[in-house]
């Protein structure tokens, strides 16, 4: 091309005219240019896009997560004279001190605290110190941990965002709460972090996963510092490990129907631009064992019922939630002996029933005093045991780590205040 040639290609394509191809023109004459024609088609385009991602992308925003009620029905039928026996137990034995907290059990009564917690708002700040050392609300949570917490880094010099340690386990908080409250709890498959956002690290060669709708979630890691990160600020997250990356591929969810992808390109970008899930086009990486049918393994021993004195009424004084009793309730089904316990509920009453076993994942598998082990459809009784860490300001207004569990089954749960004791072997 010359220049002459050139100057007419340039000048014929500001007029929007291609070769062998009429141009066209407006009103006035001159040449009307295509700049106005592909804005539009652009446009066009970019409102079709939007559109599509706005309705793939819509629904998983709308997504909100309901709140499915625990099961309510007692499926072992309670004795409803537990619930008179719990309330006269503890008018009868207003001196003793249940919970150990520092406060008599008429004083709990007086301040309509908890007899059988120590911290009975779970804001950190034990009942008797929230009365004697603080003048708070023992029924309402409120900031006091955090407060005396900044008070001690203070004096001591440490920052929030320097690291600490908890059952080995490194931790590096986000913010001042975080340092105050977030703790951790060894699970049997890896750490249960409570209060906690911030970055971790465990001690060896890990591959750190948090459990979603029965998904294996990786947690997002930092390779620089070998720390992993965990939110579980506003609920308690478990962490698993495992010594290396789990098999993974991707999941295509398209209109209800299931694809699975090979790591690469196509998917990667599929990854990248659709939602993760609650829309009719999604697409997540999946653990390969997620898919498989779960096997649950557990430890078991007799079903039948040791001699227990039922009129012995000091069981409706007594809470044993504390991790310790469990893991003897663990060691004790190990060597071949059923462990009695009794469930107790303010409104239902109380079940005494026997913990025969445990599944691999910490649960008890629970017998009537008959020794019978399923409900009317063949599901085992079970009570899921969630195992809980809080830091807590004790009477003498040290801070402590608590370690405890909560249950839920049978129609009983430690989150509406129902309680548990295990009974010791005659
Ligand atoms: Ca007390
Ligand atoms: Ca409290
Ligand atoms: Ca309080």
């Amino acid at each position: 091309m010359n220049t002459l040639e050139k100057s007419r290609a340039r000048r014929d394509r500001a007029e929007g005219v291609s070769r062998g191809k009429m141009p066209r023109y407006g009103k006035n004459g001159s040449a009307r240019s295509r700049w106005r024609i592909i804005p539009m088609t652009l446009g066009f385009l970019i409102i079709l896009i939007g559109l599509c991602i706005a309705a793939v992308h819509i629904p998983a925003l709308l997504y909100r997560d309901e709140q499915v009620s625990g099961q309510t029905a007692y499926t072992i039928r309670p004795d409803e004279t537990g619930v008179r026996n719990l309330l006269e137990y503890v008018r009868d034995h207003p001196g003793d001190d249940f919970d150990s907290d520092g406060l008599i059990n008429s004083e709990e009564t007086a301040y309509g605290t908890d007899p059988r917690n120590p911290d009975s708002d779970g804001d950190g700040v034990s009942d008797y110190a929230e009365i004697y050392l603080y003048n708070t609300r023992p029924v309402e949570k409120d900031s006091q941990l955090e407060s005396v917490m900044a008070e001690r880094l203070d004096a001591l010099g440490i920052r929030y965002s320097d690291p600490w340690k908890v059952h080995d386990v490194v931790l590096w908080a986000d913010d001042l709460s975080s340092r105050s409250r977030g703790t951790l709890i060894p699970t049997l498959r890896g750490y249960r972090f409570t209060s906690f956002s911030g970055w971790t690290q465990f001690p060896g060669t890990v591959y750190a996963y948090r459990m979603q709708d029965g998904c294996h979630i990786p947690l997002e890691y930092r390779e620089a510092e070998n720390a992993w990160r965990v939110d579980a600020a506003d609920q308690d997250v478990e962490v698993i490990l495992y010594a290396e990356k789990l098999p993974a591929a991707r999941l295509l969810t398209a209109f209800g129907s299931r694809y699975f992808m090979e790591d690469g390109t196509v998917s990667a970008i599929l990854d990248l631009v659709l939602p993760e899930a609650h829309s009719f086009l999604t697409c997540r990486e999946i653990v390969l064992q997620d898919l498989e049918d779960l096997e649950i393994y557990a430890t078991v021993t007799g079903t039948e019922m040791p001699d227990t004195d039922r009129t012995d009424l000091s069981r409706f004084g007594e809470c044993t939630n504390e991790f310790s009793s469990l893991t003897d309730v663990y060691s004790s089904v190990l060597s071949g002996r059923p462990v009695p316990v009794s469930l107790q509920s303010p409104s239902g009453g109380e079940v005494l029933c026997l913990v025969y076993g445990f599944t691999e994942y910490g649960d008890l598998l629970i017998a009537d005093s008959a020794g019978k082990t399923t409900d009317a459809s063949g599901n085992p009784w079970m009570l899921e045991i969630i195992e809980r860490a809080a830091i807590t300001i004790d009477q003498n207004g040290e801070i402590r780590q608590r370690e405890y569990f909560d249950f839920e089954g049978l129609g009983f749960s430690s989150a509406r205040g129902d309680k548990i004791h295990f009974i010791p072997a005659e």
